[in-house]
């Protein structure tokens, strides 16, 4: 960490500005050497910011502003410096390269943010929720991603961690006194508070299947027979010709995936093979693919061609809905332009459309819309990735022995070993006990710059 490292932190392309940042013990030495006229840098109080030129084996390269930031004043807690320069590659790689030149290195992916953990500017669940803010796909999923990152679920989490290991203490501090019989606090209440704890962790744990939702959408996998209509209402929904369409069933053989976003909430629609007996080996290939997508599904939509029969795909359905008992499967009777419409009876729990003429389809976009909601109820605060619901589940089993040898009246030490085993967990959780594979984990979702 003693090395200064450089990188672009705007995406690369043409753009009006682009920003190069500096961090490192040396970053300020290294941009003065570049930096004219000579002697602003290095004298400049933090938080200040100095126009001038990069110039490098004199010739200038660009005019630019230079931010500075005194450690441990800075994102990454070390001395930085950020160039704001005029957009484009040429520039910014000739800024980069002479910045090189004058002792920087390219930064690996995340490691501004990397330094900042390891500096104590902030913990492992503010950097993953940097990684979600940057990679938000909808309003809710960043404002929640800025909560997390604004420290208040840490905060929930230590409060938790010092509860339990008070409760330790105590256990602890009778086993001193054991033999006085001196009983310092009520067992009872003691399993009251970790099973108050069970309860806390199990039910964030179960939150991650709502914050995959914020964070990547909600997971829409359109099904049917062949010819049902699958691809026209794909097109229809995102209102674009993105999907091939035509009689001959079968034409969808692969997968396809578009996101849209309805009042702000954002849907990933696949676009799927029908589903039929086959020999064809391609067409048998995707089907297989349609069963691994409708396992990830969070709504599965089985469209019907409503002119063949009403009934036509019930034994699929009922098959589906046996198979994928977990997720929710709606019936979506297509092509009602093509039969007399007004004479037939409907149901509720039905959606009838035409993809082709577009009639019903504002109200599937309700009906998705809705449901994308239900299931993100209740999310305030923190995006449980699945490293934190892998960890929230073991410290519950933790804490549930622990409730367990309670019941069996077994000795406070036991107690006490299984609740600091779950201790230890809630401080991976935090990065509070962190280790390498963990760290690097983490930080191959982040990009080069941040
Ligand atoms: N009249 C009418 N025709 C439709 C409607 N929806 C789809 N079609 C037609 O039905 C045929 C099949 O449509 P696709 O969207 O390709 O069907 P698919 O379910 O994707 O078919 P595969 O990819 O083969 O499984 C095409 O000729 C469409 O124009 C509709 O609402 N009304
Ligand atoms: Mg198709």
């Amino acid at each position: 960490m003693n090395d200064t490292i450089v990188a672009l932190a705007t995406p690369p392309g043409v753009s009006g500005l682009a920003v190069i940042r500096l961090s490192g013990r040396d970053s300020i030495e290294i941009a003065e050497k570049c930096f004219n006229p000579k002697g602003k840098l290095i004298n400049a109080p933090s938080h200040t910011i100095h126009f001038g030129w990069i110039v490098h084996k004199d010739i200038r390269i660009d005019n630019v502003t230079a931010s500075i930031f005194i450690e441990p004043r800075s994102y990454t807690g070390e001395n930085s410096v950020e160039i704001s320069c005029h957009g484009g590659m040429v520039i910014v790689d000739e800024l980069i390269n002479a910045l090189i030149d004058c002792g920087a290195r390219m930064a690996e992916p995340g490691e501004f943010t990397r330094r900042a953990f390891l500096n104590g500017k902030m913990d492992l669940m503010q950097v993953e929720a940097v990684a979600d803010l940057i990679h938000s796909v909808t309003i809710p999923g960043a404002i929640t991603a800025a909560r997390q990152l604004h420290g208040e679920f840490t905060s929930r989490i230590s409060n938790l961690r010092r509860k339990l290991l008070d409760i330790c203490s105590l256990l602890e501090l009778e086993l001193d006194f054991s033999d006085e019989d001196l009983t310092f606090v009520k067992k009872d209440k003691i399993k009251d508070d970790v099973i108050d704890a069970i309860s806390f962790c199990s039910s964030l744990a179960e939150s991650y299947k709502a914050a995959e939702i914020l964070r990547s959408g909600f997971f829409v996998g359109i099904a049917g027979f062949p010819n049902s209509g699958k691809s026209t209402l794909f097109n229809a929904l995102l209102k674009k010709k993105r999907a091939i369409v035509s009689e001959t069933p079968g034409t969808t053989r692969d997968y396809l995936e578009e996101t849209i976003i309805l009042n702000g909430m954002a849907v990933k629609l696949i676009d799927t093979a029908g589903l039929r007996e086959t020999d064809n080996i391609i067409e048998l290939e995707g089907i297989k693919l349609v069963q691994s997508i409708l396992e990830q599904s969070n709504l599965v939509l089985v469209i019907n061609d409503i002119s063949i029969s009403p009934e036509h795909s019930n034994e699929l359905l009922t098959k589906l809905k046996k198979e994928y008992p977990k997720q929710e499967i709606l019936l979506v009777q297509n092509k009602i332009d093509k039969i007399n419409f007004k004479d037939i009876e409907k149901e509720d729990e039905i959606v009838y459309i035409s993809a082709k003429t577009g009639e019903g389809i504002d109200y599937l976009e309700h009906i998705l819309e809705s449901a994308a909601r239900k299931n993100i109820e209740g999310i305030t605060d923190v995006l449980i990735n699945q490293r934190h619901a892998l960890l929230l589940k073991r410290i519950a089993e933790q804490l549930s022995l622990a409730v367990n040898s309670i019941d069996l009246g077994r000795e406070n030490e036991l107690i006490s070993l299984d609740i600091r085993n779950a201790v230890n967990l809630l401080g991976e959780l935090s990065g509070e006990n962190w280790n390498e594979d963990v760290l690097n984990n983490i930080f191959s979702r982040f990009c080069i710059g941040k």
